[in-house]
């Protein structure tokens, strides 16, 4: 067993005048003549550390008088309850070593946006990025729970393609070979496939875009959880959605509320994130915002601005259904009740957070299909695959896709994407 503790069980349950031992990294450390408060940070926490002359070899002293920000140390001590230590405990060293010395930390407490990004290796250790992955991290298990327990497969799905899934304007072209192919915007298509065999799948992949819009919202590489589901219809579908998110946002007010206060998330909203959520009509939500003063008319698509309105007032997700064809994609489902639309949704988050899933009911029309490809002018040729689907033995079915990093910045209340992911790729950057 290793003789190390991590701080979060110090400080859950202290040893008081027994001896720990822990492992870190100094997080802030001033030093006053024969004493130094060192603040050592691991992956659950930080503990206040005093390290005395006296108390310990005076070479070990003096390594802490001289230990700089980001230092990684190990040490031995005893605790002690102390009101002005974060968590209300220290640690007097017995013992202090530094494992491996820091340079001067490059990031201080006041940096900007762009240093910060330039740094992001370094800045990932900090106690916000922190919190930020831990919840993504309690999300995506809340999910693949959730999937497991409603017998889900989990699939893995190409990431070279030659299908344009999302339309060709945000396609990543590369040369494979000697032939093109593209970065996957979707598994949608090959999920499709994978139905006849396993019926309820699942997968969680980058999906690539090339936004060339700068926005609080997108990036160009982003993880996608996608479901695909046979004999589902655009209702199930919803129903779906709403408790694989209720499920997830229900893990993470278990698991993570020491995280969520670290971000200053108030989590009484989210405790309204339970099935069944708000189902609104696309064409409702025109007339709404034109009440609202939008100069808007049916067949316009949402953007930011117009998901924001629509949910600046709501405290928990809500569907806009029945999107104009003109909005979507070739493969959705035709409305016989309305033909002018689709059977699809996008789940939009509360709070102006906007679309954080897009979904629909799957058109098994074959010739719909063609006659939509020939219309839009798409070479039916890297489809041939996807049509054959349709031709042997298709049946009802359904899906959606999840944005992973647009529900961590929901759920954690980010101002920009980016922070929900290590390393954001934008238009902008692809370093480090
Ligand atoms: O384009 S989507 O709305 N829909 C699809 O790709 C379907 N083929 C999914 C499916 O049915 N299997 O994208 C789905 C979600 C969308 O709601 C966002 O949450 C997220 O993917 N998304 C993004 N997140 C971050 N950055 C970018 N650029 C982005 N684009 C979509």
């Amino acid at each position: 067993m290793s003789p190390f503790t991590s701080v979060s069980s110090l400080l859950r349950s202290p040893v008081s005048d027994g001896q720990v031992s822990l492992r870190g990294w100094i997080y802030r450390t001033r030093s006053s003549g024969k004493i130094v408060f060192a603040v050592v940070r691991d992956s659950t926490g930080i503990i206040q550390v005093t390290i005395k002359k006296g108390n310990l070899p005076d070479e070990q002293f003096q390594e802490a008088v001289s230990a700089s920000i980001e230092s990684s140390v190990e040490v031995t001590g005893t605790m002690h309850q102390d009101g002005r230590a974060p968590g209300g405990y220290e640690v007097r060293a017995s013992s202090f070593k530094v494992v491996g010395p820091a340079l001067p930390f490059p990031i201080t407490e006041y940096q900007s946006e762009e240093l910060l990004l330039d740094n992001r290796h370094l800045w990932i250790r900090s106690r916000e990025q922190t919190a930020v992955m831990k919840v993504k991290a309690t999300l995506l298990a809340g999910a693949r729970e959730w999937l497991a327990e409603n017998e889900f497969t989990e699939v893995t799905p190409p990431i070279f393609t030659q299908n344009a899934c999302e339309g060709g304007v945000t396609l990543f072209k590369l040369k494979y070979f000697d032939r093109e192919a593209y970065l996957s915007q979707s598994a949608q298509m090959y999920l499709e496939s994978l139905i006849f065999s396993l019926e309820k799948v699942y997968s969680i992949t980058p999906s690539f875009r090339a936004e060339k819009s700068r926005t609080p919202r997108h990036l160009t590489e982003y993880w996608h959880m996608e479901l695909e589901e046979a004999w589902v219809d655009n209702d199930g579908n919803m129903k779906i959605q709403e408790e694989l998110v209720s499920a997830m946002v229900a893990k993470v007010l278990k698991e993570r509320r020491e995280e969520l206060e670290l971000l200053k998330r108030d989590i009484e909203p989210l405790k309204a994130v339970v099935p069944p959520f708000k189902r609104l009509r696309y064409s409702d939500m025109i007339e709404l915002l034109k009440k609202k003063g939008f100069d808007i008319e049916f067949g316009a698509d949402l953007g930011a601005v117009e998901e924001r309105a629509i949910t600046e007032e709501e405290v928990a997700p809500v569907f806009v259904t029945n999107f104009p064809k003109e909005c979507k994609a070739f493969y959705m489902k035709e409305d016989p009740e309305d033909p002018r639309t689709y059977k699809c949704a996008d789940l939009l988050a509360p709070f102006g957070f906007g679309e954080v899933i897009g979904g629909s009911e799957r058109e098994t029309d074959l010739n719909k299909i063609l006659q939509r490809l020939e219309a839009a002018g798409i070479p039916e040729d890297p489809y041939r695959w996807y049509l054959d689907l349709r031709r042997y033995g298709s049946v009802p079915h359904s899906g959606f896709g999840l944005g992973v990093e647009r529900i961590a910045k929901w759920v954690c209340n980010l101002e920009h994407i980016r922070d929900a992911i290590p390393y954001p790729r934008t238009v902008a950057r692809v370093y480090p």
